[in-house]
């Protein structure tokens, strides 16, 4: 497979000559200072991909898109969208005319990757992501006051998120919002509890099937052109893999990934299997989807989570967690053999290590949460011994 790295541009202060000592010589990055909805010119696509390529010793490529974002107006299916489709469409062509054609997208309404804690101690001192449903809870029902609410959640968790609600300071409600809120990148404002409220209230009458409904219709718009293009449409579940806040969550399992892939099916549109989102639910045996889903990836993020009953979820090492990585290493080198002998090139998948611990000379180095370098580079160590070994023992292409 192919290693690859994320990468948040400049500003990011793991540097580009640490993906070059983690092993890895894919860039997946983003241009994140362009807005939502706006368009991505050859101009600024050359530019980052020169600042990639500047120390050519470091022999980096660009190799996919994470994230080309979609507009909460196409989400919600409001007024006249010709637009955006057109915008999206452009930056798409642009991609391609600079030869990055792995585009990884989302359909998650109003937040991205939710957690409640992004500095959850560990035993020796690192430091995880963590989602802690009464937190949430406390979030959802107490600070947002989103009627309703109080439904979604069951007794024993709302008499923790009652407690945890009044005890906590104005620091530990600040801080709360900021850890549901970090999972948004770029060029986005974040959102506080008034602007989130009106965000909310203009999806009140966005069901499930409504969303779905914006999800096809995009896929209409966009995969056409990937198929001109040679584009991989790559979308990534949801996470955590369920409704948030009474917003209808579409990619969370099973039957939503069978919804993608059959409403308009084509090759180019296919699906980054993360198995830390998926893993995330309870529903979801994610070696299982691995399999089913297998023709359709066309990116892959590996991490791991630890679920506890009541939803909660921790980020576990790479191989620990509920997860079985290493039969979902195997599903996808069996993958990768079946590309290559069918005669594809470009069989080889690109993947990265997702999310790591923050952990030893990580402290204090201000990354991205979940995007530090010391526990990124465990995990695609660990990822990359998998691999090896499954792929001598199997027979396999790496
Ligand atoms: C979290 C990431 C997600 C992902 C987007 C893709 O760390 O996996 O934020 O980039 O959801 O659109």
């Amino acid at each position: 497979m192919q290693e690859t790295w994320r990468w948040f541009g400049p500003d990011d202060v793991v540097p580009l000559h640490a993906i070059r000592q983690a092993g890895a010589s894919g860039v997946v990055t983003a241009l994140h200072q362009i807005p939502y909805g706006s368009l991505w010119d050859v101009e600024a696509i050359e530019q980052r991909m020169a600042v990639i390529a500047a120390d050519a010793s470091l022999a980096l490529h660009w190799s996919v898109v994470e994230s080309l974002p979609i507009h909460e107006r196409i989400k919600l299916g409001e007024g006249d969208l010709s637009g955006l489709f057109d915008t999206y469409r452009q930056s798409m062509r642009n991609l391609a005319a600079c030869g990055i054609k792995t585009i990884c997208y989302n359909f998650m309404p109003v937040v991205d990757w939710t957690r409640t804690e992004l500095y959850h101690p560990l035993p020796g001192g690192g430091r995880a992501l963590r989602f802690n449903m009464h937190e949430f809870a406390a979030f959802d029902c107490f600070m947002l006051g989103r009627a309703g609410a109080e439904t979604d959640y069951s007794n024993e968790v709302l008499a923790k998120a009652r407690v945890w609600f009044d005890r906590a300071s104005e620091t530990d409600r600040e801080t709360l919002l900021a850890s549901i809120m970090a999972g948004l990148p770029g060029a986005f404002d974040r959102y506080d509890i008034p602007s989130l409220r009106l965000m909310l209230d203009r999806y009140k009458d966005i069901s499930r099937d409504a969303l779905r409904e914006n999800l096809a219709r995009f896929l209409r718009e966009v995969i056409p052109v990937a198929e001109e293009f040679g584009i991989h449409m790559a979308i990534h579940p949801d996470d955590p893999p369920r409704d948030i806040m009474g917003l209808p969550r579409i990619v969370s399992g099973a039957d939503d990934l069978a919804f993608i892939t059959s409403t308009v099916s084509s090759e180019a549109n296919g699906i980054t299997f993360c198995t830390g989102s998926l893993g995330a639910g309870p529903q979801n045996d994610v070696p299982a989807l691995a399999r089913r889903f297998a023709g359709h990836i066309h990116f892959v993020h590996l991490r791991n989570v630890a679920k506890e009953p009541d939803g909660s979820f921790m980020e576990a090492d790479h191989l620990g967690g509920d997860t079985d990585m290493v039969s979902v290493v195997e599903i996808l080198l069996e993958e990768q053999k079946r590309r290559r002998d069918a005669g594809k090139t470009g069989w080889r998948i690109p993947f990265r290590p997702d999310h790591g611990h923050e952990l030893l000379d990580d402290a204090g180095k201000r990354s991205f949460p979940g995007y530090s370098a010391i526990g990124r580079l465990k995990g695609l160590a660990e990822i990359r011994g998998v691999m090896t070994a499954t792929a001598q023992l199997r027979g396999l292409p790496t």
